[in-house]
Formats: C-alpha cells, sequence, structure tokens
C-alpha cells in the first residue's frame, strides 16, 4: 500500500519534472523602453537626439526561439513615436507590429503602450526601431534570437558573438532635416556620417577616442550579426584580410559561402563567421555607401571600428600600436560587386516554396516628380517635389485613424482597395522613360488577399529620375526571392530559371538598380502588412503599398481584438 503511493508519487514527480523542462524551455521578457531626448557627442559637437533608455543603440534584446516579449514603450520625448520588431512575423499578433497610422495610431508623448508577441520558428538576428516619421535615425537596437535550449547552430559554434548595427548620423536633429525636405519637394540632406554601434570611427573629426573597438584571440572564431540600421543609405561592409563566411540573413539559415565584402540595404541583417586567422595586429572593419543612383548625392564618408587582436596588445608598449590596417572596398557604384554577392544566397536544405500562384503581381517600385509653381515648396528637380510610387500610386498614410484600426472595425472611407495589380501602363521600365510618365497619384491604395492565398510579386525598378536599387520590406511574412536580374522583367524568358528548390528567405530584397526581383510566400496571417521601400527618403515620399490579408476559416486565423491600452489618434 504505501509502496505503491510512493510509485505513484514518483511518477507525477517525474512528469512534473518534463512539463517543467517543457515549459520552462519557452521564457518570458520583459523590459521597458523610455523613449527620450538624450544629449550625445559626436563629430565634436553634443547633440540631443531620441533615444531608447538614453543609449544609442539602444539595449540589445536577446531571445530565444519560442519565447514571448512584452515591451512597455514609455513616450518621454517631444515626438509621436511606435516601435516595430523588424522581420518578427507577429503571427496571429497584428497590432504589435508598430507603423505608425498602419496597425496603430502614434505613442502620443506621455503616453504609453506595451508590445506583446512571441517569436515563432525564427532563428538569427533581427532588429527593431522607430516606425515614426524618422525617429528610426537614432531610435533602433538589435533583435537577438538563440535557438532553442538545448539546440545547436548549424555551423560550428562561435567563440564570440558581436551585434554590429550600422547607423548614419547628422549633424542636425533628423525630424528638422525631414521636415525641411517635406517644406522644399527637394531631396533631404544627406547623412555627415555613419556609425557602428553609435560611433563613427578614426576618420572623422574628433571620434578617434572613442572608436569601436573588438578583441579577440587568434583562433578565436566570431559571429558577426551584421545589421544595416542606417537610414536612407544602402552600405558595403568589409574587414582588413579577413574573409568572411555567411551563414544567415534575416533571420534565416543561409547555405555558407565566403566572401570579402558584404551590401546590406537598409533593413537587412547579415550573419557571417570570422575566423581571426591573421597576424596579431589591429584591422579596421569599414562600412561605407553603395550609391546607385545616378547624379544624386549621397554621404560617402567611411565608418570604422576595430578588430584588435588581444596578443597585439600585448606585444606593443602603451601607445605604441600599429595604425590598423584599413580595407579595400568596393566603388560606390558598384552594382557588379553587389549582384555578384546577393546572387550567391541559397537557403540551407529545400525549402517549400509555394510552386502554384493564385495571386500573380507585378510592381513598378521608383521615384517620381509632381510638377509644382516656382518657390520655395518647388525646390526638387526643374520646378517639381520628389515623390516615389509603387505601380504608379504615391502611398499616402491615414491621420485619423490606423488601417488595422479602420479594417476591423470598419471605419468607412479611410483607404480604398483597389491597388492596382498590374502597372497601368506598360512602358520601357528601365530605359528612357518619357516625362508625361513621371508624375505619380496619391492614395491609400490596399491590396486584399484571400487567407492562404499563395502570392508571386515581380517587383520592377523604373528609370524615372534614375534606376536605383531599392530595399523592399515586406512585414508580417518573409517570403522567398526566387529570382532577380537586370533590365526589364520578361516573365516568358526568367520563368524557367526560377529557384524553387533552394531560394533564400528574407524579410528585405534589395531590388537590383536597374532591374527585377521575383518573390514568393503564402498569405497565412491575417492583418494590414506594410510593404515599402526601407529608404525612408523613399517611404516618406510614398513608396509603399499595404496588404490586407483576409482572415481564415479556421481557429486562430482571426484578428484578434486590439489590446485595450492600444493608443488613440
Ligand atoms: C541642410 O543643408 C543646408 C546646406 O548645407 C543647411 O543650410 C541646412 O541648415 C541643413 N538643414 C538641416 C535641417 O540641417
Ligand atoms: C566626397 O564628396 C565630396 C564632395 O561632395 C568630394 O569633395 C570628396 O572628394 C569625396 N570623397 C571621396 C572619398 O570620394
Ligand atoms: C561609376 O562611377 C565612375 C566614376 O564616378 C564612373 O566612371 C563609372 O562609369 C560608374 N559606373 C557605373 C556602372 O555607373
Ligand atoms: C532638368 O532639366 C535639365 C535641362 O533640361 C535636364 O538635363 C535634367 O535631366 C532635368 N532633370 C530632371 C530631374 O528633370
Ligand atoms: C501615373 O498617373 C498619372 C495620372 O493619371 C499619369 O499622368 C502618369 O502618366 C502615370 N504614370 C505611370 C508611370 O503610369
Ligand atoms: C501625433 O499623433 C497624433 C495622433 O495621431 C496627431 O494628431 C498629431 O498630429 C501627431 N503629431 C505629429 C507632430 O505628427
Ligand atoms: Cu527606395
Amino acid at each position: 500500500m504505501k509502496d505503491s503511493k510512493f510509485c505513484l508519487n514518483l511518477w507525477c514527480n517525474v512528469l512534473f519534472l518534463i512539463l517543467l523542462v517543457t515549459f520552462t524551455n519557452a521564457e518570458t521578457h520583459y523590459h521597458e523602453f523610455v523613449v527620450q531626448a538624450t544629449a550625445v557627442k559626436r563629430l565634436c559637437r553634443t547633440q540631443n537626439i531620441i533615444t531608447v533608455n538614453g543609449q544609442y543603440p539602444g539595449p540589445t534584446l536577446e531571445v530565444r526561439n519560442g519565447d514571448t516579449l512584452v515591451v512597455k514603450v514609455i513616450n518621454s520625448a517631444q515626438y509621436n513615436a511606435t516601435i516595430h520588431w523588424h522581420g518578427i512575423r507577429q503571427m496571429g499578433t497584428p497590432w504589435a507590429d508598430g507603423p505608425e497610422y498602419v496597425t496603430q495610431c502614434p505613442i502620443q508623448p506621455g503616453a504609453a503602450y506595451t508590445y506583446h508577441f512571441t517569436v515563432k520558428n525564427q532563428e538569427g538576428t533581427l532588429w527593431w526601431h522607430a516606425h515614426s516619421r524618422w525617429l528610426r535615425a537614432t531610435v533602433f537596437g538589435a533583435l537577438i534570437i538563440y535557438p532553442k535550449l538545448g539546440v545547436s547552430y548549424p555551423f560550428p559554434q562561435p567563440t564570440t558573438e558581436i551585434p554590429i548595427l550600422l547607423g548614419e548620423w547628422w549633424n542636425s536633429d533628423p525630424m528638422d532635416v525631414l521636415r525641411q525636405a517635406l517644406f522644399t519637394g527637394a531631396a533631404p540632406n544627406v547623412s555627415d556620417a555613419y556609425t557602428i554601434n553609435g560611433q563613427p570611427g578614426d576618420l572623422y573629426r574628433c571620434s578617434n577616442r572613442d572608436t569601436t573597438k573588438f578583441f579577440v584571440d587568434s583562433g578565436d572564431i566570431i559571429l558577426l550579426r551584421i545589421i544595416n540600421a542606417a537610414l536612407n543609405q544602402q552600405l558595403f561592409f568589409t574587414v582588413a584580410n579577413h574573409k568572411l563566411t555567411v551563414v544567415g540573413a534575416d533571420a534565416a539559415y543561409t547555405m555558407p559561402f565566403t566572401t570579402r565584402t558584404l551590401m546590406l540595404g537598409p533593413g537587412q541583417t547579415t550573419n557571417v563567421l570570422l575566423t581571426a586567422d591573421q597576424t596579431p595586429g589591429r584591422y579596421y572593419i569599414a562600412a561605407r555607401a553603395y550609391a546607385s543612383a545616378r547624379n544624386a548625392q549621397f554621404d560617402n564618408t567611411t565608418a570604422t571600428a576595430i578588430l584588435e587582436y588581444k596578443s597585439a596588445l600585448c606585444s606593443a608598449r602603451k601607445g605604441f600600436l600599429s595604425k590598423p590596417t584599413l580595407p579595400q572596398l568596393p566603388a560606390y557604384n558598384d552594382t557588379a560587386t553587389v549582384a555578384a554577392f546577393t546572387t550567391q544566397f541559397r537557403s540551407p536544405s529545400n525549402v517549400k516554396v509555394p510552386i502554384e500562384i493564385d495571386e500573380d503581381l507585378f510592381l513598378t517600385v521608383g521615384l517620381g516628380f509632381v510638377n509644382c509653381n516656382p518657390g520655395p515648396q518647388c525646390q526638387g528637380p526643374n520646378n517639381t517635389r520628389f515623390a516615389a510610387s509603387m505601380n504608379n500610386v504615391s502611398f499616402v498614410l491615414p491621420s485619423t485613424t490606423s488601417l488595422l484600426q479602420a479594417y476591423y472595425q470598419g471605419i468607412p472611407g479611410v483607404f480604398t482597395t483597389d491597388f492596382p495589380a498590374v502597372p497601368p501602363i506598360k512602358f520601357d521600365y528601365t530605359g528612357s522613360v518619357s516625362r508625361a510618365l513621371w508624375q505619380p497619384t496619391f492614395g491609400t491604395k490596399l491590396y486584399r488577399l484571400k487567407f492562404g492565398s499563395r502570392v508571386q510579386i515581380v517587383l520592377q525598378d523604373t528609370a524615372i529620375f534614375s534606376t536605383e536599387d531599392h530595399p523592399i520590406h515586406l512585414h508580417g511574412y518573409h517570403f522567398y526571392v526566387i529570382a532577380q536580374g537586370f533590365g526589364n522583367y520578361d516573365s516568358g524568358q526568367e520563368t524557367a530559371n526560377f529557384n524553387l528548390i533552394d531560394p533564400p528567405k528574407r524579410n528585405t530584397i534589395d531590388v537590383p538598380a536597374g532591374g527585377w526581383a521575383v518573390i514568393r510566400f503564402v498569405a497565412d496571417n491575417p492583418g494590414a502588412w506594410l510593404m515599402h521601400c526601407h529608404i525612408d527618403s523613399h517611404l516618406t515620399w510614398g513608396l509603399a503599398t499595404v496588404f490586407l490579408v483576409e482572415n481564415g476559416a479556421g481557429q486562430l486565423q482571426s484578428i484578434e481584438s486590439p489590446p485595450a491600452d492600444l493608443p488613440p489618434c
């Protein structure tokens, strides 16, 4: 009698322990983000910038696949704010996505909002950033997703991991730069510096004392988690003398390949392994512009950090350390190097690419111009104001409610669902485009997708003003990049070349300058999902659209009611 009871208890205990282990595997992480003005000194001057918790870059969030994040954002700054969790799929949590006037109204000064979401089947490097006007220039940080407890990386275990955030710096308030550009209609002032983990580095004035340094031992395998958080600029990235083995991008593993130089569009992340196998010494890590538009101004400066072997420090007397070696960087307009790099991406194993297609979209992406009467508000080229569009629609955000609220609550008059699936006018997209085609229309036009529909989108760059590389980011989803190329997309010719076996999975695709890219995904996440150019000046000009993904018939396939603290407009 006593024995059998003991056995039963033991059995219960074992069961309880198993359950405990299973459940404690997934954790909930609570954070408080205070958006606030913070004085920082860069490039010889002290300036107030907006930060999270006084940090630039902001705090790094570290979670495991399957964990839940609960982040209370308290806005103590003078600007409206929202936070977007870039690349998080937000399955079932569309109210936590963050873009202002798309999934929520902004958190106004003095108000707060708590973002609550779970990481599902994603591993790698993502990031978070403000998604309200140009606040993200200084409001961003890393979001690192480790594999579940007990699961290892599909590559050699690194000795060290280093997040590298590439940023863009103005010697003035970025919100003033935006305000000025919106007033004049001209291109916004280019930045004054790029930053690596918040510091511009040795090649700028008053910066060498604070240059970011990473100390390593000979033989170390270092996982660099590189994030392009720059506001408006694609960047080349390289480390002097060292090879970089790409193992992941946008929180998905990739088939490893080795390169000297990376290129990241704003919004993209790349994980690389670097082995400290060079003569102990000091090596520059460098980032500078990949600028593909012709006759457009850009910031041509170079940000640096230093990779320093610890033994180099020991063997050198203090103050006599050798000058770090500077790496070679491609020319600013080296599109061939970019293409050679990006076309090497593959998924590590066969993936489930949608084969049948229900929605076949063809979207032009590019700039445009609005004719205006000469004057202070008509400072774009030849009496125009800059604009940008997808399929000739320059996207306009609502201002009285968010699109998701308008959809969920059935508020009329906020948007229409007539975004065109194909360009309204066919033309030689990458050739010489007639002036009559340069001026887009403006509207809040959304595109409806049935739950579960299999979507293909051809993204086609245009030569209006200039051909240019556009990093197109899709919220709420990742997608497969099944093809890319130069010139005008020709379905008759290209379909046979689609990679339906092991294409890379991404959340941001750099549409080649003067070229096109084809992506596919399944619309399995109901909500209002922004797709836009991640160059914020282009987004400001309207290079965006929104997919309205309808509810499915099954359980957990409907948009849940909004959280009680969702900010009002
Ligand atoms: C933009 O650049 C112009 C010319 O250098 C300068 O006069 C102006 O103050 C700048 N605007 C801002 C907001 O920094
Ligand atoms: C950067 O551009 C400026 C003019 O805007 C030019 O004077 C300078 O030589 C350029 N620097 C490099 C490294 O190309
Ligand atoms: C890149 O720029 C250089 C010098 O500015 C120019 O000579 C060259 O033609 C450009 N190359 C391309 C591919 O645009
Ligand atoms: C502005 O006009 C000049 C002279 O006609 C022309 O060369 C240039 O391409 C025009 N630029 C734009 C952006 O319209
Ligand atoms: C865009 O729409 C405007 C207004 O209808 C028209 O003038 C222009 O030619 C169109 N451009 C393109 C590329 O479709
Ligand atoms: C901040 O958001 C509120 C609510 O949408 C809006 O009324 C206000 O104009 C916004 N302020 C700025 C400076 O955009
Ligand atoms: Cu763009």
